[in-house]
């Protein structure tokens, strides 16, 4: 039976009405998104036409999942809402904090002991809480949910850009930051600018080593990592069809890595197997009764041009295997000799060190299968290894059916390390090297979602590589950057030619899925009782002190960097070591930008500081400037805050006393991330303006006592010669995030209002 059975089917008992409701005031048959935004209104039945890309929207989500690195901040903000249990199913999920270097057994057991304070902190919270929690090793947050929360035509939030999977399973599925899901876990609404929508019509259909991640790798590399930005990518046609409902949570997965609000794929039978085999046959059964509503209308997708704002087509017949990278998700090449070219051009190593298949991307029973089926041949033509191979499986109940079916078996054969259920290497808690920063150049291929510079390994000097499980595997058994499976022969042990066949595997494990404790502790019906401990020495916990508000006289401010190029939540709160301080905001605050490049010296963490006028490290420069009363201000370029929804890429420069970020252009969660935390989130109205900012600049807002929706701030930067550069800087605040700003962070209000 499903987890809250009564709330899905409350959801599918209003859907007809809604929907219904919604086809008259948009006056045209409805795509499934909008079929999904409009059902899910907090006001209820939809009264109006909303806006796409335009107006400003509460909804009311269904469930909240959160993951240790970003729930640890959720939580400390919760605690400070006044409230005795959360509005919405939610669960926590102990993935992020466990580091791969031995394998699972080790691994698990030495991060239950390193990480147990933070552990039992979630633990009990969740426990006093009424929140649901999956304890570490029971899998990766979005392969759980998959398995166990989503379904077809709700709509979650989920504080990890990467809950978007669930779109698999025909979700509206979105990652937020912390701060976001507070607001629903205290029973308030969700407020989201009404996406835009794009249709990816899927022809064709997959085939032999093609496979649903090169769907995603393609459409990256159409949209590139903005194309996506304020879009829900609906995705529809024969070969969407014809895939299985784990193929589609890949591609709905690395939606985040094009910046898309979310992605999502109507109810079909690949969905209906699904839910059966993971144990939900009432959810398939309550579904089927509403099956229309669970899709788009017929004639949106006999027409799409009239219903999206643009629509792509992708035939699945003719996309072969793609590599994307390296250092960004978007960057594709075709396996084979496209690559071979590209890497001596662009001096990409060739030798592949190791091939990494699992994240909450690709970690599925079908994954690890069709991999296997790679492994099994290599053993059976005597072919060896010619890099390392690392296995992370998607959860608990994924890796005893695997084991049970044989799967891992085969990996363990070519002396692969299978790590934990967990994130792993994904998010750089991988012990590849002892000093990370003095490492070799080198390529590795994986079947994660992003490969941004020392995301995986702490090296900067590794470039990484996106592929499928079964192309990584091949790629790891040739340990060629530049094989192609399709048409390469690989020499054998013993001398002779051998080449693959086409992997094999099955969509869902033929004897079913089988799990003995899949890691799932239920909180008590009544928490009040339980005490949650912070202790006041600790180095990872920290209870939060409310932010002051900026307010509206920013005068003197000083520039604390002029970041130059891609800017994404890595560079400005890194993971790896670092997530051991995500409860604890004066340490991460530590790791503040030190990987953005210093756009006068094209240095990572050495900046200027005006007072001194010495270099140091950016956190020390702001610590400096904070302490001598002085606000400071982030400039940065294109696409700032992509990636990560980890809110301590805000709270951190907040804490710092920066008081504004003027960028380019923001990512969505980040951007609304900076609006939560009363902090002014600002792009330039003229993008050629980001060349007038110097070095020693001092900057003065001239009209913030008159910040309103719509209406562009003006600053004045004074430069170390007294000349002046005057600027505007346009907003997206509505007059509630003006609120938010004036109160300090959303937080205080939320707190006031309940007071
Ligand atoms: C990621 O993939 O970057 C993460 C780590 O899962 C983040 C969340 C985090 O930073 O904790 C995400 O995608 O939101
Ligand atoms: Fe974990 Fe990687 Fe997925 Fe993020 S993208 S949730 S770090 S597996």
């Amino acid at each position: 039976m499903a987890f809250d059975i009564d709330m899905i089917s409350k959801v599918y008992q209003q859907m007809k009405e809604r929907v219904d409701k919604a086809r008259d005031v948009v006056g045209k048959p409805l795509t499934l998104s909008e079929k999904i935004l409009y059902s899910h209104l907090w006001e209820g039945n939809p009264t109006k036409l909303l806006v796409r890309g335009k107006d400003y929207v509460d909804f009311a989500p269904d469930r909240i999942a959160c993951q240790d690195a970003t729930a640890q901040m959720a939580l400390l903000q919760f605690m400070q809402a006044g409230k005795s249990t959360v509005a919405v199913p939610t669960t926590v999920h102990c993935d992020h904090l466990i580091q791969a270097k031995e394998g699972a057994s080790t691994d698990l057991k030495h991060a239950n002991d390193v990480s147990s304070e933070v552990f039992n902190f979630l633990e009990s919270v969740s426990n006093k809480y009424g929140i649901g929690f999956w304890k570490p090793g029971a899998g990766i947050i979005h392969q759980v949910v998959l398995e166990n929360y989503a379904f077809p035509g709700g709509m979650m939030i989920g504080t990890d850009s990467h809950t978007v999977n669930a779109g698999g399973l025909g979700m509206v599925a979105i990652g937020v930051g912390g701060a976001d899901a507070v607001d629903v876990m205290a029973g308030m609404a969700w407020e989201l600018k009404f996406p835009k929508l794009i249709g990816v019509k899927l022809t064709g259909k997959l085939s032999g080593w093609t496979a649903p991640k090169d769907v995603i790798l393609k459409v990256a590399e159409i949209l590139t990592v903005k194309g996506g930005t304020g879009a829900i990518v609906e995705y529809f046609g024969p070969g969407a069809t014809s895939m299985s409902c784990t193929g589609k949570g890949t591609i709905c997965n690395m939606g985040a890595e094009i910046g898309a609000t979310t992605s999502t794929f109507g109810y079909d039978e690949s969905m209906e197997r699904y839910l059966r085999a993971t144990d939900r046959e009432d959810v398939a059964n309550a579904a089927n009764e509403v099956k229309d509503y669970l899709t788009a209308d017929a004639e949106v997708y006999a027409n799409p041009e009239h219903y999206f704002d643009q629509v792509i087509e992708i035939n699945l017949s003719e996309l072969g295997p793609l590599l994307n990278g390296p250092f960004t998700p978007d960057l594709s090449t075709e396996v084979g000799s496209e690559m071979t070219k590209k890497a001596s051009a662009n001096d990409w190593p060739i030798a592949v060190e190791w091939g990494l298949i699992g994240s909450c991307t690709n970690s599925s029973y079908e994954d690890l299968s069709r991999a296997s089926s790679i492994a099994q041949q290599a053993l059976d033509k005597g072919l060896k290894m010619k890099s390392e191979l690392g296995i992370n499986p998607g959860s608990e109940q994924v890796r005893y059916t695997a084991a049970r079916d044989g799967i891992l078996e085969v990996f363990e054969k070519l002396d692969a390390k299978i790590f934990t259920n967990a994130c792993g290497p994904c998010i750089g808690q991988w012990a590849r090297y002892s000093d990370p920063k003095n490492a070799p150049k080198n390529s590795i291929v994986h079947s994660f979602n992003r490969n941004f510079a020392k995301r995986a390994d702490g090296n900067p000097n590794t470039h990484a590589f996106v592929a499928s499980p079964e192309i990584t595997a091949a790629i790891a058994i040739a340990g060629r950057l530049d094989f192609n499976p399709l048409k390469d022969k690989l020499i054998n042990e013993n001398g002779e030619e051998v080449m693959f066949d086409e992997p094999t595997g099955w969509e869902l494990p033929p004897k079913g899925f089988e799990v003995k404790d899949n890691g799932y502790l239920a909180p008590e019906t009544d928490g009040s009782h339980v005490n949650v401990a912070v202790s006041p020495d600790s180095e990872r916990l920290q209870l939060l002190t409310p932010f002051e508000p900026i307010g509206d006289n920013i005068k003197g401010a000083k520039l604390l960097i002029k970041a130059f190029g891609k800017c994404t939540t890595d560079h400005i709160s890194m993971a790896g070591p670092w997530l051991r301080f995500r409860g604890h905001l004066d340490n991460i605050a530590n790791n503040t930008l030190i990987g953005a490049v210093n756009a006068f010296n094209k240095k990572t963490n050495f900046v200027k500081n005006q007072l001194t006028g010495e270099f140091g490290g950016v956190p020390d420069t702001a610590r400096a400037y904070k302490s001598a009363g002085i606000y400071s201000i982030v400039v940065g370029d294109h696409n700032y805050g992509e990636g990560s929804s980890r809110e301590h890429a805000a709270m951190q420069p907040r804490h710092l006393g920066v008081a504004a970020v003027l960028v380019k252009s923001f990512a969505r969660i980040h951007e609304t991330n900076l609006k939560k935390q009363g902090m002014l989130g600002l792009t330039f109205a003229n993008e050629s303006d980001y060349d007038l900012i110097q070095e020693d600049d001092t900057i003065n807002f001239l009209d913030l006592d008159q910040f309103a929706p719509g209406k562009p701030l003006t600053l004045e930067f004074v430069h170390s010669d007294g000349s002046k550069d005057v600027i505007s800087a346009s907003h997206t605040y509505n007059q509630s995030q003006i609120d938010w700003y004036n109160e300090g962070s959303a937080l205080n209000l939320i707190k006031k209002q309940n007071a």
